[in-house]
């Protein structure tokens, strides 16, 4: 036995009870009361503590070339921050060129990730591209041969897919045991309103919001699920951040239908309000939250958090694409320095990272949501939904030793100069008070936040297999 965290209250999805764990080799070998250690073991005394599974985020976009520039993180910059927030493995997004096979797209981001040095466990999810021919969609296969079983549309954006594309490849994709997640806007309306606010010259980012509100997100989420539904397939809705699809998703999961929903801290904590004023009292300015989708109204936030609550809300994950603050300013004044901007010159994007785990524990610790359920949508669900629960979303007997120790006790207000470990200069979650924080990060067993630094290594992370997705209903 390498080490023996003792005295800890072991939380997973399901329960709660005191329990030491024990580690050998990277992997959880043992949970028991009054564990002995053995001559070498190291002992971590976590007495009033939490032992949590490390979290997974299935949503991020690290060194992702989006509006002009490359997103601030890269595979080293942007773990090493979700280790400091209690994430131990990402999921990040690649996107395909037209033309490219996925499989290249693979082989070159694996190349890229690996060279970049990630300090946790990561996987890809395939952003499709080009699915115009039967050859380029078959390409899927070869992708899930590879271990990579989850794969996302985006029904907006030039490089989005039409309702043929998506319906064909969430049927190849049910064929070949993948699942099939979507960006769900819609994309002519978003466009018509972009043309009239911008002829209008209302080029402030509140119009980013009025250009892509509540129905726009709502019309794509319902039509999704059709699709999903028409296809015979399982859906993976991205970032849910309104009622009217969450009403929607709920719908067809009491069907019986195989439809998954994530939302992000984001949509649960701010409003559509920033697109008016930022966050003054912090320094951030409307700009700064410009992401897509925008943040919604009270409504929406309220509806997600039932939604977590009542299980219609199956996942958490951040979405997180940081873009610096000169960049956001592009939608004052374009790139070239003269060209005035306006809300679509913006890159869309967020941190969020290093503050998912520590937010949602947070809420479950000031009553919210139970722990259990922070601990099942943030790790047990992602790694189920995204098959690599064989390894990871558990303190359990067999599975890595990706282990969080949390201090209820322990109150952090972010600073992102003073305690975040990411590449941006600014975050959106600066200022917001976290009621309990994570006070030691495990990966395979191998510290990597100690509770104030990084202390892991570049480098040390592996991508980890996804295995295929069988379940047929909505239960995981
Ligand atoms: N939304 C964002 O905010 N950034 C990257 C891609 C996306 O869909
Ligand atoms: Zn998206
Ligand atoms: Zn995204």
């Amino acid at each position: 036995m390498d080490l023996l965290i003792k005295g800890g209250k072991v939380v997973t999805a399901t329960s709660t009870f005191k329990a030491d764990v024990a580690v050998t080799n990277g992997k959880i070998s043992a949970i028991g009361t009054n564990l002995k250690p053995g001559k070498k073991t190291e002992v971590v005394d976590a007495k009033g503590k939490y032992i949590l599974p490390g979290a997974l985020d299935g949503h991020t976009h690290m060194a992702m070339p989006f509006g002009g520039t490359i997103s601030t993180d890269d595979y080293f910059t942007g773990t090493r921050a979700a280790a400091c927030g209690g994430t131990t493995t990402i999921f990040n997004f690649e996107t395909q060129a037209p033309g490219q096979p996925m499989i290249d797209l693979v082989n070159e981001k694996l190349e890229l990730a690996e060279k970049q040095g990630p300090a946790i466990d990561f996987s890809l999810h395939v952003g499709v591209g080009d699915v115009t021919t039967k050859e380029m969609l078959y390409g899927m296969d070869k992708v899930v041969d590879a271990g990579i079983t989850s794969f996302k549309v985006f029904m907006v954006y030039d490089f989005g897919v039409d309702d043929g594309q998506f319906y064909s490849t969430l049927t190849h994709a049910s064929e070949i045991g993948a699942l099939v997640g979507v960006h769900a806007e819609n994309n002519d309306v978003n466009k018509f309103l972009v043309n009239k606010y911008l002829e209008e010259g209302k080029v402030e980012p509140w119009y980013h919001y009025m250009s892509k509100y509540e129905a726009v997100a709502g019309e794509a989420d319902e039509r999704a699920i059709n699709l999903a539904k028409m296809a015979g397939a399982p859906l993976y809705i991205v970032h849910l951040d309104n009622a009217q699809g969450v009403a929607a998703v709920a719908k067809a999961r009491a069907e019986g239908y195989p439809i998954f929903a994530e939302t992000c801290p984001q949509y649960l904590y701010f409003t559509k309000e920033v697109y008016k004023n930022g966050r003054k009292e912090v320094g951030l300015r409307p700009q700064d939250f410009v992401c897509s989708p925008p943040m919604k109204g009270k409504e929406s936030k309220d509806a997600l958090w039932e939604g977590i609550k009542t299980g219609v809300v199956s996942t958490l994950a951040t979405d997180h694409c940081p873009f610096l603050q000169k960049e956001k300013d592009w939608g004052i004044v374009q790139k070239d320095g003269k060209t005035p901007g306006n809300f679509t010159t913006i890159p869309n994007g967020c941190a969020g990272v290093e503050n998912m785990y520590p937010f949602i524990l947070s809420e479950a610790n000031k009553g919210k949501i139970s722990f259990n359920k922070a601990v099942e949508i943030a790790a047990t669900n992602p790694a189920k939904l995204f098959g690599v629960d064989y390894c990871k979303g558990a303190i359990e007997v067999g599975l890595d030793a990706d282990i969080v120790i949390y201090d209820p006790k322990k109150n952090v207000t972010i600073n992102n100069k003073k305690n975040q470990h990411g590449a941006l200069d600014h975050t959106v979650w600066e200022g917001v008070e976290c009621k309990g924080y994570p006070c030691a990060v495990y990966s395979h067993g191998n510290l990597v936040f100690d509770g104030k630094d990084f202390v892991g290594k570049q480098g040390a992370g592996k991508f980890v297999k996804q295995k295929k997705f069988k379940t047929k209903g909505p239960q995981l």
